[in-house]
């Protein structure tokens, strides 16, 4: 790495468990106790809970949890579509010291064991009969999600009284290689992290967030359901995300907040009733770059600023537009409270240090290694540009990663899955702009004999969840390779192979 690093201080120091909140459950328990009575959770067919509710009921599923033997340290797989059984037990299951692991939905049989092989959960929650079906055999313990887990219920274990560095969550993410590994985050990350965003956003009890985005990734999980819980809000839970209902249940639910990525922006822009957007106190983006020609079609049909934000698994939140003062777009903003952040060498990777930032992945010193500087600054794999006053925009990457609606594809996970299909000699799978997607993935193939992208489509079936299917195909008589063999995705554009 060349050059010396400028580096950035944290958007205001703070420390979160200087402030008495070892754990999350401590940091939720307080904002519980205050206001029992208010409204919390808004389940699709339940209806609302309240603080009190979601304090007791999680409480009453540690019991079963403790009752079938589990105890803090053990580790669980939770994958289920939104609920407030899904919540209740996410909540269940980190105020005892369980480590959850959340799985997203889509994930066919191959990516559940490869989750289950690698981090040997006690247990695996889930809500769909079939995928319970599919985990059977692959984790001690296969539990329903509905009703409250199973089993009977017994003595309340001890409850919030998990340490800061015990680990609360491990969020399975790529990074740079095709074998996603566990990024493991500590209740102390997660505290720093939904802290750090109570203050920037200036997040209220008063508050009430549409809450649209899957609970098993960190947009849904560590800054919208973790937020509302810190801040001791309301959250309405959403199963899928439609433009009609958003826009309806502003008025309907009195929201103030709603987050997503720009694929949800892009939708909303494009319906006629996108004006209903004003109501909201702040609207934010993130997951992917939103691109500043969105930003303006959103405030022109609107009057809302979308404020973008950026972070990842590793690091829960880092850097955002400020709540007071110019939401730039095309610009991510300035570091959050607690984050420091540096631009390191040529081209410049973003490279940041704070409480939020995870200690490592689980049981891949190899991964960490890399992951780390020798310094200790975490390596985001992302490529930055200061403007001359601080703010921060992303202009790159140096990992491997499709962001496809918000949904991180790492190509090298689908080419190996395509290099199965006996008419594939050769393949290499790349993102490809979308106006609505963000990027598309798309596969080059030397192909032995013709094949059509729907057989492909087939081929890959349930062997990568449907967000990783190729979208497009295009045939190509050889890939272009470097003089090491390396495939120079660059030259791959518009379904051709580019000049040297
Ligand atoms: C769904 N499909 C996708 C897709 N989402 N394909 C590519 N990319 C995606 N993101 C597929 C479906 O499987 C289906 O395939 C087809 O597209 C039509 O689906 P749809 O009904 O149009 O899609 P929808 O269900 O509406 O989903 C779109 C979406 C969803 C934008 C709501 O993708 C979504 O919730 N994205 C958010 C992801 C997220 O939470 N990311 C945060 C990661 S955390 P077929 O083949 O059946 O037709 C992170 C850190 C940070 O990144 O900074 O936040
Ligand atoms: P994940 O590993 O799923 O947490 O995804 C994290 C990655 O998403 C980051 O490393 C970035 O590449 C990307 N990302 C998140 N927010 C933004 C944003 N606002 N703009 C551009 N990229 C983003």
């Amino acid at each position: 790495m060349s050059g010396s690093p400028a580096h950035l201080p944290p958007g205001g120091s703070f420390d979160p468990t200087a402030e008495g909140c070892a754990s999350l459950g401590e940091l939720w328990g307080r904002a519980w106790r205050t206001r029992p009575d208010r409204p919390q959770l808004h389940d699709p067919e339940r209806g609302w809970l309240s603080c009190g509710e979601v304090e007791q009921a999680s409480a009453e599923r540690a019991a079963r949890l403790a009752r079938l033997g589990l105890a803090p340290g053990d580790r669980v797989l939770l994958s289920a579509e939104s609920s407030a059984d899904l919540v209740l037990a996410h909540i269940a299951c980190l105020r005892m010291g369980l480590v959850v692991l959340p799985t997203n939905t889509a994930y066919g049989e191959r990516e559940l064991a490869h989750v289950l092989q690698d981090a040997r959960p006690a247990a695996a929650i889930l809500d769909d009969p079939a995928r319970r079906e599919l985990v059977a055999g692959l984790a001690p313990r296969v539990l329903r999600l509905d009703p409250a887990l199973d089993g009977p219920t017994g003595p309340t274990p001890d409850l919030d009284v998990a340490r800061p560095d015990a680990p609360a969550l491990i969020g399975y993410t790529s990074g740079t290689t095709g074998r996603p590994k566990g990024a493991v985050l500590s209740h102390a990350n997660c505290v720093a992290g939904a802290e750090a965003l109570r203050r920037a956003w200036r997040w209220t009890a008063d508050d009430r967030l549409l809450l649209a985005l899957p609970l098993f990734h960190m947009h849904g999980l560590g800054v919208g359901l973790h937020g509302t819980l810190a801040a001791g809000a309301s959250a309405v839970l959403y199963r899928g995300f439609r433009p009609d209902e958003i826009l309806a249940d502003i008025e309907r639910f009195g929201a103030t907040l709603f987050f997503g990525v720009p694929t949800m922006y892009h939708r909303l822009a494009a319906h006629p009733d996108a004006a209903a957007l004003a109501r909201l106190r702040l609207c934010v983006s993130g997951s992917a770059a939103l691109p500043a020609s969105l930003h303006a079609t959103i405030e022109r049909a609107s009057g809302q600023r979308v404020l973008e934000r950026y972070g990842m698994t590793e690091t829960l939140m880092l850097v955002s537009n400020p709540y007071e003062g110019e939401r730039r777009p095309g610009s991510v903003g300035l570091p959050l409270p607690g984050v420091e952040l540096r631009l390191a060498g040529d081209p410049a990777e973003i490279q940041v240090r704070g409480a939020n930032v995870f200690a490592g992945y689980w049981e891949r010193p190899d991964a960490n290694a890399e992951a780390f500087t020798a310094d200790g600054w975490f390596r985001t794999g992302d490529l930055g540009e200061r403007d001359d006053d601080g703010y921060l925009r992303i202009v790159g990457r140096a990992k491997e990663l499709v962001i496809s609606g918000g949904y991180n594809v790492y190509p090298r996970e689908v080419e190996d899955v395509l290099r199965e299909h006996p008419a594939i000699e050769d393949v290499a799978v790349v993102g490809e702009p979308s106006a609505e997607w963000g990027e598309r993935v798309v596969a080059y193939v030397v192909a032995r004999e013709p094949i059509a992208l729907e057989a492909l489509r087939r081929f890959v079936g349930d062997r990568l969840a449907p967000y990783k299917h190729p979208r497009a195909l295009h045939p190509v008589a050889a890939l272009p390779r470097n003089a090491l063999g390396k495939v120079q995705k660059h030259r791959l554009s518009d379904g051709r192979v580019l000049p040297e």
